[in-house]
């Protein structure tokens, strides 16, 4: 009986865990979807999770900019200058353009502005 307990209770916890990481990849989808207002056939509006995911709950270098941070604007716009997969883009160069910032294989046409 403790035993069967002690299941029920990690599956709960487990739920739990999962459905919060879903749950903060839908509040940060919102708020980037509501900061930016990608355009409907860009690489960025299309890829949605995988604007800072990899695959699953797995980040990319983008997504790992902002992690354990709180899901607002101000932190969007923090990482706004950095290149975080190194392409030659800054973050919001990518995002202007409709280009992936976590994925260095997507990036705008054209040469970097610096
Ligand atoms: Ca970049």
């Amino acid at each position: 009986m403790r035993r069967r307990i002690t299941t029920i209770i990690a599956i709960i916890a487990a739920v739990a865990l999962l459905s919060s990481v879903a749950m903060a990849t839908i509040a940060w989808q919102k708020l980037f979807n509501e900061t930016y207002k990608p355009n409907a056939d860009t690489a960025l509006a299309k890829a949605k999770c995988q604007i800072c995911h990899v695959k699953g709950a797995e980040l990319n270098v983008y997504g790992k900019a902002l992690d354990r941070k709180p899901a607002t604007a101000a932190t969007l716009k923090a990482v706004e200058k950095l290149d975080s997969d190194k392409d030659g883009f800054s973050n919001i160069e990518e995002i202007k353009a409709g280009t992936l910032p976590g994925d260095p294989k997507s990036k705008p046409a054209g040469k970097p502005k610096k």
